[in-house]
């Protein structure tokens, strides 16, 4: 795993141009985003699932960097004051309270457009590669995928909502990502139809775990602003218990799938395993 952690901060350093141009703020801001600390989850996922299938992972790596990116500009216009007005991010102050709010929204707008040329640019992989890996792009970050997610976040605050379309918000605002990582992971190794639709079964369940984990924590540190903002969360509808069981259960579905996978799904394992 460490390995694939340093592949993925080494490269995410050299990834946004040195330029001293009038535009080298917006560089400045991107870098204070993307270079915070954080998990790094869904490039892991990306690299781990081609890991799976032993192909070398550098080949993967601008490819998941640029789910990366994607992350990173739904955390930035997520935090803004229009959305979920979060001060804080990756343990630093949220970008539009280091930088002004305009140059947040156009950073935000920048990496999203900066991860498909990075796909266009990849080395080492054919051209349909490319066009399957955007397509997949733009599907689970689009109207049917985070975006629809994050519209229906928004939309049902403070309002009663039933655990179907709890599970619709989390499936497309979290799950999404995660689905897309493990579809870059199979398109990257060429792996057939059916094994790709048992890994996207497979991020299903860890991105919704990885969800109610969330929530669980939040509320048992009493820290969330979802909390603050009266949003409905697995906990809010099932209580805490229920909530701890789904998660499990979905973790144990996650592992699951992958004990019947006809790959090397060792540190597949240890990432769903890491989210509890
Ligand atoms: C603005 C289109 C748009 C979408 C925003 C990402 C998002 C959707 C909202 C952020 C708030 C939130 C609770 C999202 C659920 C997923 C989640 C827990 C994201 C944080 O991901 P981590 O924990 O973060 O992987 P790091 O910083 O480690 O990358």
């Amino acid at each position: 795993m460490i390995e694939k952690i340093d592949l993925i901060s080494n490269r995410l350093k050299e990834l946004i141009p040195k330029d001293n141009n009038y535009q080298k703020k917006l560089f400045e801001a991107a870098n204070y985003s993307l270079l915070s600390p954080a998990k790094r989850l869904r490039p892991l996922l990306v690299l781990t699932t081609l890991e799976a299938f032993k192909k070398d992972i550098k080949i993967g790596i601008d490819p998941a960097l640029s789910i990366e990116l994607i992350h990173t500009y739904s955390l930035i216009h997520d935090d803004l004051p229009c959305m979920d007005d979060d001060d804080f991010r990756r343990g630093k102050p949220s970008l539009h309270k280091a930088y002004p709010e305009w140059l947040a929204i156009l950073t935000g707008d920048y990496l999203l457009t900066y991860a498909f040329e990075i796909i266009t640019k990849a080395n080492k992989i054919t051209d349909k590669q490319k066009v399957d890996l955007i397509q997949s792009l733009t599907k689970y970050s689009g109207g049917f995928g985070l975006i629809a997610g994050q519209v229906t976040d928004l939309s049902f605050e403070g309002k009663k909502i039933d655990f179907e379309k709890l599970k619709f918000m989390h499936l497309n605002k979290t799950a999404a990502l995660f689905i897309a990582a493990v579809e870059f992971g199979c398109i990257l190794a060429n792996a057939e139809q059916d094994i790709k639709l048992k890994f996207i079964e497979f991020a299903k369940s860890f991105g919704l775990a990885f969800q109610i984990f969330d929530d669980i924590s939040d509320t048992e540190d009493k820290k969330s602003s979802d909390i603050k903002k009266d949003k409905a969360t697995a906990v809010t509808i099932l209580g805490l218990k229920e909530a701890k069981k789904l998660a499990s259960d979905l973790q144990e579905k996650g592992l699951e799938i992958l004990k019947k996978l006809p790959l090397d799904t060792n540190d597949l394992e240890k990432l769903i395993l890491k989210i509890s």
